[in-house]
């Protein structure tokens, strides 16, 4: 066909599906999409509960929870719902505050608004069937957020296709600090980021603020969020200037709104670099009286200011310890400029230094003898695990050895080491396992999750159209949100949710899938470090295997100083033989931990060094348990991969072409990684691989290690 013909043929073929396209999924909306209800006796039970709407008051977020009833139920229910006055006849959605609306506050509602608190709400269906009234649905709370909180609860029920004629609903946050951790440069990239560059446009702010900005928030509100840190804690102090306070203020703006207060990562040197002092010791008086000034500036622009992040003496990082000085009194000096406007420091307890004989220790280590000195606004903000995000670590043996320390628990939602966006990998049962990990400090209890103040979610979201680089990333921020507001909700429940808002409330497509999402982490311990194996990925980029890793600068980012294979076995020796990193657990933990006949597989490698002919529980050697693991992850991935192949026409082509695309590609890489390593690991093992399911390694150990392969 000639070229201007063909041209005219594409604009016409343009033309004909552009109203196709416009409603094409793209995962923008993620667990917002609000279509129409597709169980036709639902639908009508919902539309004939509600009729109307009406909003009390009218602040800011009195407006948003109004504009999202509106937009969720107009979509939902695929007809406007009229916004109606107070005191109007029907079938009603009324939200309020006892403080903004008279019906409210007639409704005797005290109790359960006591139980609510300052962001919780409640949702009650009123009336019923002997009252001439059509049943109205209530949705309270004390203050506008909670209102907001609780209107995105509502439309979830209606999402998730649940009954709405007998709502008894109570809920409220059990931490208090909900917050997003963005690692954002100030040059528009993101350290760990695999969804495109960052959503912050630092050179259009503050004059111009995106649309998108609004729908992150809401996004984010509707899981309860409350914070978020601008930029990442390898923190340049430029951010710290009043440019840039500047255009933190204008987010601030638009998300304050959704309850979400803005925080910034600070350097500790900032003083020296931007405030042309020679020292940046925390105890000199004009250090901290630069620090006082610039918590006023910045209080003077963003009066609900969260607070400081701060990464210290951690990775070339500056901190206190350059100045003698420790990690309380740098925490404290932000602290206590902080204060009288009412922020927090959240400080960062992933230290290690390079030559301690255990990294995993270094952290306790340092921080335990501090417990009790930090000031109350201080958060001490621990990483779920004391060496680094890996796919499996037992819990941080910092949560409950700081009894007189406000506690937060970080959390890696970008997947730095588990396959960045390509990999289906849904963390839930990750963060669920650690945080319902009992620390048995006090014999039988507490649980990880009863020792925190708060939640710090290590963003996945960039400027890619689906915010997560991919569909099922965006369940990593879901769920942390989630667990965030309730850390005791379960993953299957959460990837339920999910799965019906995201997607369809087809039981043949959720439960599947459900099950796929659910067996997805252990499928990648299994492929990537099994039995307690940890950080053996490639070098800096940390993508795929890199077990033979032995030239990073420093010893204890190296793959063999973690396994410490050799001749006789492999596993990193923690027991009181070795590093005695056990005696950093609690007494029961120590034992369980500590001894080969009682530590669970899951944890085996991580404290002992085990000979290859050790016989497991499953009645293998170790070395055939190691490679029969490895093969167990790739037949998960490919049983993965079948699952979403049986789901074809389900869902949209787009979202579902996506994860096709992806479960391929990580099926090839768990491959890549069972064939690297068992090749790797067999050089000390000196023994032959059984056969499996996987087969003979695809090719030789050389490949694998040569680069680029
Ligand atoms: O896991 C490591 C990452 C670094 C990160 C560091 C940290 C922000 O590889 O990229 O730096 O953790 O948590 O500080």
């Amino acid at each position: 066909m000639p070229t201007a013909a063909r041209c005219l043929a594409l604009v016409l073929l343009g033309l004909l599906t552009a109203p196709a396209a416009a409603r094409a999924e793209d995962g923008y909306e993620l667990w917002l999409r609000y279509v129409l209800v597709s169980d036709a006796t639902r639908l009508a039970q919902y539309r004939a509960a509600v009729t109307g709407i009406v909003v009390a008051g009218d602040s800011s977020t009195a407006r948003a929870a109004r504009d999202e009833l509106a937009r969720g139920l107009r979509g939902l229910l695929g007809s406007e719902i009229p916004v109606v006055r107070d005191g109007a006849r029907g079938a009603l959605v009324i939200t309020g505050t006892p403080a903004n609306s008279p019906t409210i506050a007639g409704l005797g509602l005290r109790e359960p608004l006591s139980r609510a608190g300052a962001e919780g709400y409640v949702i009650e269906t009123r009336g019923g069937s002997k009252d001439p009234q059509p049943p109205t649905i209530v949705i309270a709370a004390n203050t506008d957020i909670g209102v907001l909180y609780g209107a995105f609860a509502f439309l979830r029920l209606i999402q998730t296709h649940q009954p709405i004629d007998a709502l008894d609903i109570v809920e409220s946050p059990r931490l208090r600090h909900r917050i997003l951790d963005h690692w954002d440069n100030l040059d528009g990239t993101i350290e760990r980021g695999y969804a495109g560059a960052s959503l912050w446009d630092w050179p259009a702010l503050p004059d111009a603020t995106a649309p998108r900005y609004t729908d992150y928030a809401r996004a984010n509100a509707s899981l309860g969020i409350n914070g978020t840190v601008l930029n990442n804690v390898n923190a340049k102090a430029a951010s710290l200037t009043p440019e840039y306070i500047a255009k933190a203020a204008a987010l601030a703006g638009v998300f304050r709104p959704y309850g979400i207060r803005v925080y910034l990562s600070a350097r500790f040197t900032a003083p020296i670099e931007i405030g042309g002092l020679k020292t940046a010791d925390p105890l000199a008086p004009d250090v901290r009286a630069w620090w006082a000034r610039k918590a006023d500036e910045i209080y003077a622009a963003i009066p609900d200011f969260g607070g400081f992040l701060v990464k210290a003496n951690s990775e070339g990082q500056p901190g206190p310890q350059d100045y003698k000085r420790t990690h309380a009194d740098g925490a404290n000096l932000l602290a206590d400029v902080l204060a009288p406007h009412g922020g927090l420091v959240m400080w960062r307890a992933f230290v290690y230094a390079e030559n301690a004989d255990d990294r995993a220790k270094q952290a306790y280590a340092e921080f335990t003898p501090l417990d009790g000195l930090f000031r109350t606004n201080v958060l001490l903000q621990i990483k779920n695990g004391p060496i680094d995000f890996q796919p499996r670590e037992p819990f941080n043996p910092l949560f409950g050895a700081m009894p007189r320390t406000a506690l937060t628990i970080e959390l890696q939602i970008t997947k730095e080491y588990l396959g960045f966006a390509t990999h289906l990998v849904y963390l839930a049962p990750l963060w669920e396992e650690v945080l319902t990990a009992n620390t048995h400090v006090n014999g039988s209890g507490p649980a990880v999750r009863s020792v925190l103040q708060g939640a710090a979610g290590v963003a996945n979201t960039g400027s890619s159209r689906s915010w997560c680089g991919a569909v099922f990333a965006c369940a990593n921020w879901h769920a942390f949100g989630r667990l965030a507001w309730n850390p005791g909700l379960t993953s299957a429940a959460l990837a339920d949710e999910w799965l019906r808002m995201t997607f369809t409330n087809d039981a043949a497509f959720v439960e599947p899938v459900k099950a796929m999402m659910l067996t997805s982490r252990q499928a990648a311990v299994d492929y990537m470090t099994p039995l307690g194996l940890t950080h053996l990925m490639a070098r800096g980029h940390h993508y795929g295997p890199g077990p033979w890793v032995n030239d990073a600068g420093r010893p204890d980012q190296n793959s063999t100083y973690f396994h410490r294979a050799d001749a006789a076995g492999i596993g990193f020796d923690r027991t009181a033989g070795g590093s005695n990193a056990v005696a950093q657990y609690a007494a029961s933990w120590r034992e369980t931990f500590g001894r080969l006949d009682r530590v669970p597989d899951d944890y085996l490698l991580w404290f002992h060094h085990v000979a290859w002919d050790h016989l497991m529980a499953s009645g293998r050697t170790l070395w055939n348990e190691l490679t029969a693991r490895y093969c167990r992850g790739v037949e998960a991935v490919r049983s993965m991969r079948a699952t979403w192949a049986s789901l074809a026409g389900r869902i949209d082509a787009g979202r579902y072409e996506e994860t096709r695309g992806f479960l391929g590609i990580q099926e090839q890489e768990a491959r890549w990684w069972r064939d690297a390593s068992v090749l790797y690991f067999q050089t000390f093992s000196r023994q032959p691989i059984a056969p499996d399911s996987c087969g003979p390694p695809e090719h030789t150990l050389d490949y694998y290690r040569s680069p680029g392969n």
